[in-house]
């Protein structure tokens, strides 16, 4: 499609209104841009690091393997100083779950342990499962291994316990994915009393039926965000299509002590691949958030997301639109929960 059609297709009257504005100097950062040689770098986890922007990016080498390295940025947008090799490589001498590369990121800062939880894709021989290590500095790691068996992708940790149990989302695809159109690969929310161990699983968004944007497979984009109203979730929902699949992003809002209830549910996507670097790379049609930033002082929150799995790009919200908007989302209804 040619880029004058779509910003026409874009931009008339009767457009939807668009929640997060792309920046301007999309893609902030390429393989271009990395001081050793990269396929491509994309799906970046983002936190707050000494007052600066710190990107845990997925680096993707030419074996098609990926492993995570970090860059630092004063205004998040310019100026990053990138580690000159990997920051967290894969280790398959060890933790052999790590054979085929680390991908996908999610930071979570938890102040209990005064340290960084980072959850990503372990490529095992058996599947992608979800990993977990600490860090206090973003230069030493102390890995704790597989929290989640294959085939597990898309987790987060929330930043402080309910009651006595940490929480986690993730994704889960069951067996039968694929194979029985009647099965979905669903959000699900689990607890631990240690990090390690983890129970009491259930289904906290359901990848819906039929036609919808988010039928059939849906995962958690970046890590919940707390607001006054709950703990505001961004959700992939990926659409299958005769060209290949779709990838765009809802909301949730889950309760803010009870993060296993749902409040409400987008039944719109609220961002989507338009923008041609979106549209077109190693996989067409992605957008990936792996982190957002929320700045309290301005209420302005940074989405990072790797667009067509080759680049990085931020688009920004305002948290008053995104609680506006999610406040007037229905509330999900019960059957949609049955497992
Ligand atoms: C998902 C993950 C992401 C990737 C997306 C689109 O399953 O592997 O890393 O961006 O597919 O290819």
């Amino acid at each position: 499609m040619s880029e004058i059609f779509h910003t026409r297709l874009q931009s008339g009257n009767n457009s939807y209104r668009e929640l997060f504005k792309r920046h301007p100097s999309n893609p902030i950062l390429t393989a271009r841009d990395w001081p050793y040689p990269a396929n491509s770098v994309f799906n970046p986890a983002v936190t707050m690091y000494e007052d600066k922007v710190l990107l845990l990016a997925r680096v993707e080498d030419r074996r098609g393997f990926s492993h995570l390295t970090k860059a630092i940025s004063q205004d998040g947008i310019t100026g990053w100083q990138i580690d000159a090799q990997p920051t967290l490589a894969p280790e398959p001498e060890i933790y052999p779950e790590e054979a085929w590369g680390i991908e996908d990121p999610r930071i979570t800062y938890i102040e209990e342990l005064e340290q960084y939880a980072v959850t990503y894709t372990a490529y095992s021989h058996g599947g992608p499962l979800v990993s977990l290590a600490l860090t206090k500095d973003f230069s030493t790691f102390e890995k704790l291994g597989p929290i989640m068996p294959p085939e597990d992708k898309d987790a987060a940790l929330f930043p402080r316990r309910f009651g006595d149990k940490w929480v986690l989302i993730h994704r889960p695809i069951p067996a039968s994915y694929g194979a029985a159109a009647h099965t979905g690969a669903h959000i699900w929310i689990s607890q631990s009393t240690d990090l390690k161990y983890w129970g009491d699983h259930q289904i906290l968004i359901n990848a819906r039926k039929g036609g919808w944007w988010d039928a059939n497979k849906v995962g958690l984009s970046p890590p919940p965000l707390e607001t006054p109203a709950g703990w505001l979730i961004l959700y992939h929902g990926v659409r299958q299509t005769a060209s290949g699949a779709i990838y765009r992003l809802g909301m949730a809002l889950l309760d803010l002590e009870n993060p296993f209830r749902v409040l409400r549910r987008s039944d719109e996507w609220v961002f989507g691949p338009t923008a041609p670097y979106e549209r077109e790379g190693d996989v067409d049609d992605v957008v990936f958030p792996c982190g957002w930033l929320l700045d309290k002082t301005s209420g302005q929150v940074k989405m990072y997301y790797g667009a067509a799995d080759t680049c990085i790009a931020l688009a920004t919200a305002t948290l008053s639109d995104l609680l506006e908007y999610i406040k007037r989302c229905p509330e999900p209804k019960a059957e949609d929960y049955l497992m």
